[in-house]
């Protein structure tokens, strides 16, 4: 494939949950070799450290949300990100919980506005995200960020969406665990969603290849975004919100390299890592690997880099 500038940012994101532990997210992949992996495939790498949230005021007391005012600061923070290093690169925001990726899509989502340029959106997850604040039973934005970025309401205190993705460009794969509300807005929505049966039946080449040829189709930028919770939890157990039934490690990979083939993906989250959770780094591990997939890396010309 064509050589990339690959622009990591690290997004330690910790305040779409209750659970502690994702904001030691992007040190685990930095550990895992991210870098050097991109490097090794041809690509340039450039990593801006890790960000912070932009200044917000304090939490409120008044509301079953958590955490919403460092949120808030988050999203402003990583749409400018966004927005910053689209046109000079393909950005990796590596999280951080799933939270991120209402900055980092909706950023994305300005710049496609700018270059008259159509944004799709693959969600590769256990869950759809697609609540809003009034209907997330828990309280934890990262629950949100597919119904902030296609513009539903609710988002009070957030940055106004001037470009929502249109439901029609959004494919979510690998879903297995999805609350009532999201379910019905799911359905009545134009959002394309496969589901893990469908996946067991069919496999996941067939949804994704059609995914990825309208995204040509259109001459579309490709924003992915990968939940480590996509993945089975026997492969990949460093997430808060492990369910079970996921996708295998060659589901995985096969995603990525068919995405990698299409040459369309221009940004990418890697999101939910909890480094707490982990066993000896193994999910961190999986996740540069996917990574590494997605931007060129073959079983045949994997390279055997010795640490010894
Ligand atoms: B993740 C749940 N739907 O809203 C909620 O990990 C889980 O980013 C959300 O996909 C999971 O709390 C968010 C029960
Ligand atoms: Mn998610
Ligand atoms: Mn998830
Ligand atoms: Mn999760």
């Amino acid at each position: 494939m064509n050589a990339k500038h690959c622009i990591l940012i690290g997004a330690p994101v910790d305040s779409g949950k209750r659970r502690a532990g994702c904001l030691m997210g992007p040190d685990a992949y930095r550990t895992a070799g991210l870098a050097e992996a991109l490097t090794d495939l041809g690509h340039t790498v450039e990593d801006l450290g890790n960000l912070t949230p932009a200044s917000h005021p304090t939490e409120p007391g008044d509301t079953h949300l958590h955490q919403p005012s460092k949120t808030v600061g988050w999203t402003h923070r990583l749409i400018r990100t966004a927005e910053e290093t689209m046109p000079r690169g393909l950005p990796i925001f590596l999280g951080g919980d799933h939270a991120l990726a209402l900055g980092s899509v909706a950023g994305v989502a300005n710049h496609a506005a700018k270059e008259e340029r159509p944004l799709f959106v693959l969600w590769l997850d256990a869950h759809s995200d697609f609540h809003t604040p009034d209907t997330s039973g828990s309280g934890n934005l990262h629950g949100t960020p597919l119904g902030y970025v296609t513009g539903r309401g609710g988002f009070a205190g957030f940055p106004v969406i001037t470009n929502p993705v249109p439901q029609e460009n959004i494919c979510i794969i690998g879903l297995r665990s999805v609350d009532n509300a999201e379910r019905e807005a799911l359905q009545s929505s134009r959002i394309r969603f496969h589901d893990m049966r469908e996946i067991d039946e069919s496999g996941i080449a067939k949804p994704l290849a059609a995914f990825l040829e309208t995204v040509a189709e259109h001459n579309g930028l490709l924003h992915v975004s990968l939940d480590v919770d996509f993945l089975d939890p026997s492969i990949a157990p460093a997430v808060g919100t492990t369910v079970p039934g996921g996708a295998t490690i060659r589901e995985g990979h096969l995603a990525m390299e068919m995405i990698c083939d299409s040459g369309l993906m221009t940004s990418l989250d890697l999101v939910e890592l909890n480094p707490f959770l982990d066993e000896r780094g193994r999910t961190a591990q999986v996740m540069v690997d996917l990574a590494a997939s997605s931007l060129g890396r073959r079983v045949f010309d994997r390279p055997t880099r010795s640490f010894l």
